[in-house]
């Protein structure tokens, strides 16, 4: 399954979000890549890296997705030190991409959460 839809999905938060239509707390915003901070944070630092383009999750994703996946894993360690979560080894933080029903995803607009900071967090 890897038919992405680049357009946007009027039914879908995330592009509403993209599109300024919902407001955000923005972490980071290229022409690809938006990250912003999680309604509902397990952690002191939770925000999400999303891309510009409506991929309903990651089972959408084909070999022609590898260079935004690509950056967009390259950049949030970038976003995560930026945010406040501590260096690694002591610190570190927490990457999750839920992917379907049975995965725990509820926006269907591929997301990855990026968690850190001081335990104990609210989940996880
Ligand atoms: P998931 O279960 O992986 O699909 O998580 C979706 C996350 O999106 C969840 O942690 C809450 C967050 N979320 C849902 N709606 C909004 C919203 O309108 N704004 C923001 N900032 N986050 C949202």
């Amino acid at each position: 399954m890897s038919q992405a839809t680049s357009h946007p999905d009027p039914d879908c938060i995330f592009c509403k979000i993209v599109a300024g239509k919902i407001p955000s707390r923005k972490v980071y915003e290229d022409d690809e890549i938006l990250a912003f901070h999680d309604v509902n944070p397990w952690a002191p630092v939770h925000f999400l890296l999303v891309p510009k383009q409506h991929i309903p999750s990651m089972a959408h994703v084909g070999p022609e997705h590898e260079a935004l996946l690509g950056r967009m894993m390259a950049l949030a360690p970038r976003l995560a030190l930026e945010q406040g979560c501590n260096p690694y080894p002591q610190g570190g933080f927490r990457i999750v991409t839920n992917t379907g029903a049975e995965g725990g995803q509820e926006v269907h607009h591929l997301h990855i959460h990026v968690m850190g900071g001081p335990r104990p967090w609210l989940r996880g």
